[in-house]
C-alpha cells in the first residue's frame, strides 16, 4: 500500500480529435463524462472502498489548452509536466488516442520504470496512417520508438493486420488477442502502472459510444477486473475514444463515468 500522503490524482480533460482517422467526436467526451460524474445518478464511492467526493487527495485540473493542431504534443506534454512535477497523477480523458503519446513522454520524465497496460480492440501501432503518424492509430508506434515504457502489454485487440504484426514483433510488444480470451494466467507486472484504455476495447453491446465498433470485445466487468487486478501501483491513465456523437441514451457516457471511479479509486490505493 503506498503511503496516501506522498501524491494527489487529478482529472485532467483532453478535448482534442483532430487525429482521428474516421469520426470525429472524442473532443465532446470530457464535458460530458463530468457531467456525469457530477451528477446525482452515481455516488463517489468506488468498488475498492475510496469515496472521491470526499478524498482530498482527488481534483479536477481543468482541460488542456491546445492552442492548434500542430501544438498538440507539446501543449499536452507541459501541462503534464506542470502537474506531475507537483506530485500529482493523472488521469486523462481524451480525445482521441493521439492524446497518450505526449501524456507519456512527459510521463516517461517522471518515472523511470513505467509498464503500459494498454486495453483497446487496435493495437495502435501504424507507423503512420493516412499520411499522419500523429494518427489516433499511431501513438504506441511513437512510444515503442522513444523508448518511453519498458513493456508494453495490450488487452482487447482484435483487428490485426500483417503490418501491425510486424509492428508487434518489431517493438516486442505483447499483444494478447481476443481470439485467444481469457488470459491463460493473470496478468503480473514488475514496474509501475500506466493504463491507457480505449473505450472501444470494450464490446460495443455495452460501449456503442465509440467512432470503431468492433464486435468481439471485453465486456465491462472484464475490464473493471482487469483494472482492480494490477498488481503494482497504477500511477497514470488515460481514458480515450469515447464519442457522445455515437452513444445511444447515455449508455457509454455512464459507463466511461463509471470507468474514471475505477481506475481513479485504483490510483489513489
Ligand atoms: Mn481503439
Amino acid at each position: 500500500m503506498t503511503n496516501s500522503n506522498l501524491f494527489k490524482v487529478a482529472l485532467l480533460g483532453i478535448p482534442f480529435d483532430e487525429n482521428s482517422s474516421f469520426e470525429r467526436g472524442p473532443a465532446l467526451a470530457p464535458e460530458i463524462i463530468r457531467k456525469v460524474l457530477n451528477s446525482g445518478s452515481l455516488n463517489g464511492s468506488t468498488e475498492l472502498g475510496i469515496n472521491l467526493r470526499e478524498s482530498e487527495r482527488w481534483s479536477d485540473a481543468g482541460d488542456v489548452d491546445i492552442a492548434s493542431p500542430t501544438s498538440f504534443i507539446e501543449d499536452i506534454e507541459q501541462r503534464c509536466d506542470q502537474l506531475l512535477s507537483k506530485n500529482t497523477r493523472l488521469l486523462t480523458l481524451g480525445g482521441d488516442h493521439s492524446i497518450s503519446y505526449p501524456v507519456l513522454k512527459s510521463y516517461a520524465k517522471h518515472f523511470d520504470q513505467l509498464s503500459i497496460l494498454h486495453i483497446d480492440a487496435h493495437s495502435d501501432l501504424y507507423d503512420s496512417f493516412k499520411g499522419n503518424r500523429y494518427s489516433n492509430a499511431c501513438p504506441f508506434a511513437r512510444v515503442m520508438e522513444d523508448g518511453l515504457c519498458n513493456r508494453l502489454v495490450q488487452v482487447g485487440i482484435r483487428t490485426l493486420n500483417l503490418h501491425q504484426e510486424q509492428q508487434i514483433a518489431k517493438f516486442e510488444v505483447e499483444s494478447l488477442e481476443m481470439r485467444h480470451w481469457p488470459l491463460a494466467q493473470p496478468l503480473v507486472f514488475e514496474h509501475p502502472v500506466y493504463l491507457s484504455l480505449d473505450i472501444d476495447g470494450i464490446d460495443p453491446a455495452f460501449a456503442p459510444g465509440v467512432s470503431h465498433r468492433e464486435p468481439g470485445g471485453l465486456t465491462t466487468r472484464e475490464v473493471i477486473n482487469l483494472i482492480h487486478q494490477i498488481n503494482m501501483p497504477l500511477v497514470g491513465a488515460d481514458i480515450v475514444e469515447f464519442n457522445p456523437n455515437k452513444d445511444i441514451d447515455n449508455m457509454t457516457s455512464q459507463l466511461a463515468a463509471k470507468l474514471v471511479k475505477e481506475v481513479a479509486g485504483k490510483m489513489l490505493l
